[in-house]
């Protein structure tokens, strides 16, 4: 198993999961600003350019949360049976996150790497922040009284923990006591750990909490 790899990108899901599973994974870095990810080589991978791909039984998966279902059904773990009920609830999630994260993404663009600052928009990083806080409202009831997405620990998880770094740099915790104790337990896990010590941390974030712009 090969993951192509950018430190504190989207492929820390997949390489967090593999390490909840105990597998083995080779890991292929690349970098977001030499133009790489838009190579004939990396685009036979991962059409649309983006991190992850994971190179596995004979072929490669892009898409994090595709990668996601076919580790955890390869496994026969960490996700309820296809056809399940509960499966609903697996699925809802690995997208949710995803719907989560694009946002995370914009407001990384307007407060962090767009430039110069002129080019940035007051109005679409109060817009984004406050779509934000509506995926963070959401979270907050469905956790308060479960440890996990489903209840117990599953590849969901390693979807939506994977944002937890990112979405209080933007949104105070302090109205999210559910979402931030779940936050600690997610950095907590010592597979989480150790995919951050093999993987890298993310650096893109100078500050511990990015005010909205006046305008
Ligand atoms: N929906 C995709 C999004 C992948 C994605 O946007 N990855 C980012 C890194 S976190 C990327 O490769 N960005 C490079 C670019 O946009 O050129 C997934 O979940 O895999």
């Amino acid at each position: 198993m090969i993951l192509h790899h950018v430190p504190g990108s989207r492929s820390f899901r997949v390489l967090w999961l593999l390490e909840e599973l105990g597998q083995e994974v080779e890991l292929r870095l690349w970098s977001m600003t030499d133009g790489s990810l838009r190579s004939p080589e990396f685009l036979a991978l991962s059409p649309a350019g983006r991190i992850p791909a994971l190179e596995i039984d004979g072929r490669a998966i892009f898409e994090s949360g595709a990668i996601v279902q076919y580790l955890t059904e390869r496994a026969g773990r960490l996700a309820p049976a296809p056809g399940t009920p509960e499966r609903a609830d697996f699925l809802e999630w690995v997208s949710f996150a995803e719907t989560q994260a694009n946002i995370v993404q914009n407001l990384n663009f307007h407060h962090i790497f767009l430039r110069p600052a002129e080019a940035r928009s007051a109005v679409m990083t109060k817009l984004d922040t406050k779509r934000l806080e509506v995926t963070m409202r959401a979270l907050e009831g469905h956790l308060r009284g479960r440890d996990w997405l489903l209840g117990d620990f599953s590849g969901a998880d390693c979807m939506l923990g994977f944002n937890v770094e990112a979405i209080f740099r933007f949104v105070r915790a302090e109205r999210f006591p559910a979402l931030a104790a779940y936050a600690a337990r997610v950095t907590a896990r010592p597979a989480y750990q150790r995919a951050v010590a093999r993987g890298g941390a993310t650096t893109i974030y100078t500050e511990d909490f990015y005010e909205l712009p006046q305008a």
